[in-house]
């Protein structure tokens, strides 16, 4: 039931009024103004009821209001612009101005070519004018490109993009979707369209979202599948990870499902995600570097390859981010631990090239370094220098210069090319500082993101000017009559067709924000997902902290068929040779002496469906009854087992 019905007027007011109302004076504090508050939001009582919140909302120490998703009315939006002409903040400068305009007008552009010729597809492609689903047909762009409009002021668009939500937006969807990118495009962006509009829809099109989403988690280690088909809720890994879940991808889901979790009041969206973190924390090496693959069947790596570029970085991001959405409370602690220890790792990574000592992140294998860098762990910069602010004295002095010296790199990876535009990744050979891999630009954001950190944090113009550079030559090379698009090759210039849902979601916020004052947005109040949608921090108290209470268990009482028979494989080629081992029989495994043990102790598994128990076999009764959660096997400290049946049944 709807906790609002009934209630007074006042009391109807929900979390989202307050906190708008609440930032309303903070800005104007700010010298920002707001155009359209909504001074007298009557939310009403719940209609239809269609989703309703369970439980009280998860908001920190205020927990006397509660909401429902479902009561909209139509969108009152508060709309937050810069006013240039009286009081501007002291960053606020005329270049930097005349700077943010051209962004906008860029944004303009894209977002005009976007709806003239590729409407409710996920991406544009504007050389051929036309749309294409990359993301099963999510409207990919129009959901990542929510909060850059609403930010920049396009009210119009705004409005018509999110009537396409509400009206379109469908994930009845037969295809293999990625759980991160659907993650931190559409479930991020949704998320962020309501912080800034307070617009429910949002978070009823989120929260619905998440539910198809979730089955991905159901594994034996609760660590989620990479892959999902959302109209059924059958999940996968790709072959290409050897059946693996890719580290980027596990560890980049927790902004978004602990803040659905905050604004729906629903504890299962965190636990889910959190509990990720808890299994990796487990298997963390003691350099705080992990591997870029895991099994979601052990939670162990499979592979010994470290990187912050693809399929590491941003496990790392959101250590840090995790941390500030939860504002840095106790609750969240184990996150920033987490997070510094992973930067002691990265320090081991930090190498020069020569003859111009450019700082630069290796990748490694084994023990052996790759003086390699991708583009995208151009975000570390960024990250460093967010995460100067909670960190000891040495450490703060450390990152920050860090950040620096890594920015300096990210930003000649784009001066050393003949469009002034970055290649995919980076090869750094004795003598020659660094060439060109692969060649590619697909209009990534990562070095802008760490301007514009960079810039707020030390305020150096330097940023500002650098973030000009790039974006000059995106206006030089990639701006087509149709649209922006990429080119395959950074020194030819030779163009691609395709304009990336990220060039809007992030390229150009970011740009707009390095050219905005640091008011726009500020960092002590919102914190960017990794597709740079901003969600306000919620600060997280009473809460009882993750990695005490792992919740695997349920999550294993719900695996699918698919990753029982996964893990029974992934057992059977593990123990081949330990089977008879006496001390692995004794051995306390992560799932502790349980359900897990009963798979060492047999050494297999049987995902059987029982329909006549006379057609089986003792071990197959057994096996089916621990399946089904009546019995439960335990191992003592000497390896027997005694077995137990389980209470309710
Ligand atoms: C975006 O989807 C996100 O920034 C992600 O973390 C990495 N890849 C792209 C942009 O390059």
């Amino acid at each position: 039931m709807p906790t609002n019905v009934g209630a007074s007027p006042q009391q109807a007011f929900s979390d989202v009024v307050l906190l708008q109302l609440e930032d309303l004076r903070k800005f104007v504090k700010q010298k920002v103004e707001v155009e359209d508050i909504p001074r007298d939001l009557d939310l009403g009582d719940d209609q239809d009821g269609d989703i309703e919140i369970e439980d009280k909302p998860d908001v920190g120490d205020d927990d006397s209001r509660s909401q429902s998703v479902k009561d909209r009315k139509s969108p009152q939006l508060n709309h937050v612009v810069l006013d240039g002409s009286k009081d501007a903040p002291a960053d606020d400068d005329l270049v930097a101005r005349e700077r943010r305009d051209k962004v906008r007008g860029a944004m303009l552009h894209a977002w005009t070519s976007y709806e003239t010729y590729a409407w409710g597809f996920d991406e544009l492609r504007p050389m051929s004018k036309t749309g294409v689903n990359q993301f099963g047909g999510l409207g990919a762009t129009i959901v990542d490109s929510l909060d850059t409009l609403y930010i920049m002021g396009f009210h119009e668009q705004f409005k018509k993009a999110s009537e396409w939500v509400s009206q379109n937006m469908n994930f009845n969807k037969h295809y293999g979707a990625s759980v991160f990118e659907t993650t931190i495009r559409v479930l991020g962006g949704l998320l962020s369209a309501y912080d800034l509009s307070g617009d429910k829809m949002f978070l009823s099109k989120a929260q619905e979202l998440a539910e198809r989403l979730l089955p991905a988690w159901n594994t034996a280690s609760g660590i989620p599948y990479n892959t999902i088909e959302l109209a059924t809720g059958s999940a996968s890994n790709p072959q290409w990870t050897g059946g693996s879940s890719v580290l980027a991808d596990i560890g980049t889901e927790q902004i978004e499902f602990i803040g659905l979790s905050q604004r729906t009041g629903n504890p299962k969206y965190k636990e889910k995600v959190e509990n990720v973190i808890f299994q990796l924390k487990k298997v963390m090496p003691n350099d705080g570097l992990l591997p870029i693959y895991i099994s979601p069947h052990s939670g162990k790596p499979t592979t010994t390859k470290i990187t912050f570029g693809a399929m590491g970085d941003s496990f790392y991001e959101y250590l840090l981010k995790v941390w500030i959405q939860g504002n840095k409370t106790e609750v969240v602690k184990h996150y920033r631990e987490m997070f510094d220890h992973s930067m002691e790792g990265m320090m081991t990574l930090v190498k020069k090239s020569s003859p111009s000592n450019y700082v630069y992140l290796a990748e490694r294998t084994g023990d052996v370094h790759q003086a390699k860098m991708d583009e995208l762990a151009c975000f570390a910069p960024g990250m460093l220098a967010l995460g100067v602010e909670g960190a000891s004295e040495e450490n703060a002095k450390k990152y920050l210069d860090l950040a620096k010296e890594l920015a300096r790199t990210c930003y000649n990876f784009y001066m050393s090319t003949r469009t002034k535009l970055a290649g995919e990744n980076y090869h750094f050979r004795d003598g020659e500082d660094m060439s060109v891999g692969t060649a590619y630009n697909i209009l990534r954001p990562e070095t802008i993101e760490s301007l514009m950190y960079l810039y707020r944090k030390t305020g150096d113009n330097m940023y500002r000017d650098w973030g000009w550079d790039i974006f000059q030559a995106f206006e030089a090379n990639s701006r087509v009559p149709t649209g922006y698009v990429g080119l395959h090759d950074v020194n030819s210039g030779v163009k691609d067709d395709m304009m990336q849902s990220f060039f809007l979601a992030e390229t150009l916020k970011y740009l707009y924000l390095l050219f905005s004052p640091s008011t726009v947005i500020p960092l002590d109040e919102w914190v960017f997902n990794t597709e740079a949608h901003p969600l306000r921090i919620i600060p997280r108290v009473n809460e009882p902290i993750s990695l005490e209470e792992p919740i695997h268990e349920e999550s294993r009482g719900r695996m699918t068929e698919q990753s029982r028979k996964e893990e029974m494989m992934e057992r059977m080629r593990n123990s081949s040779g330990k089977r008879n081992s006496q001390k692995r029989l004794g051995r306390k495994e992560g799932r502790g002496g349980t359900l897990g043990s009963f798979d060492y102790r047999l050494g297999f598994y049987l995902p059987l469906e029982m329909p006549s128990v006379c057609q089986c076999g003792w071990l197959q009764l057994l096996n089916w009854l621990v399946s089904q959660h009546v019995l439960r096997i335990h191992l003592n400290s000497m390896g027997s087992c005694f077995s137990q049946l389980l209470p309710n049944v």
